[in-house]
């Protein structure tokens, strides 16, 4: 698992180079940005139960047949196994954003997580959604909390909603 920092040692170490000027700006990127990272980690902790609770209800109110008869996540075990996935998508959302780089995502999450969705028929599209859902609240929560820089929120999210809807190709 690696952070911005390591995975700049990785990369520079392995050529044997010194940090040159990319590598200097990308550190100061990281290190500027830190305290709006840890922010918006800050709310998503305080609240996570009330954002995938608004992000479910949001996606079966755009999606009601998700919740229906013949849905995947109809039956209570699977709409609780649809909003523990949720749970699971925000807090490793909430790791990267601290780690500042997606590869925790890479092998905490996306690993052949499209395989266990196929074979058990979890439709990738409003999964896809629902995580685009959370992603809106979340930014939203954490401007209200005082950050202006909002858009390195969206990285995590953005980056698992390609992973997930490349891999759906
Ligand atoms: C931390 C990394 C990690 C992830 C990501 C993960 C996902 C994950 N989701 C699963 C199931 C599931 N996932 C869903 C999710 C949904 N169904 C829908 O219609 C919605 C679109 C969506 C919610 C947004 C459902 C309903 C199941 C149960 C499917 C079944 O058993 O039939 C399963 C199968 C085993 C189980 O039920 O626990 C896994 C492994 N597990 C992990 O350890």
């Amino acid at each position: 698992m690696r952070d911005a920092v390591t995975n700049l040692i990785r990369n520079y170490d392995i050529t044997g180079r010194y940090f040159d000027r990319d590598a200097i700006e990308r550190l100061q990127s990281y290190f500027e940005s830190g305290t709006a990272r840890i922010k918006a980690t800050e709310v998503i902790n305080a609240n996570a139960a009330a954002i995938v609770k608004q992000a479910g209800s949001t996606l079966f109110d755009e999606e009601p047949e998700l919740i229906r008869p013949g849905g995947n996540a109809y039956t209570t075990r699977r709409y609780s196994a649809c909003l523990r996935d949720m749970d699971y998508y925000l807090r490793y959302a909430s790791y990267a954003l601290v780690a500042g780089d997606t590869n925790v995502l890479d092998e905490r999450v996306l690993q052949g997580l499209r395989e266990t969705y196929n074979s058990l028929g979890v439709p990738i599209a409003p999964t896809i959604r629902g995580i685009e859902i959370m992603k809106g609240i979340v930014k939203e929560m954490v401007k209200e909390a005082g950050v202006e820089n909002t858009a390195l929120i969206d990285s995590p999210f953005d980056y698992m909603n390609r992973e997930l809807s490349e891999q759906d190709v």
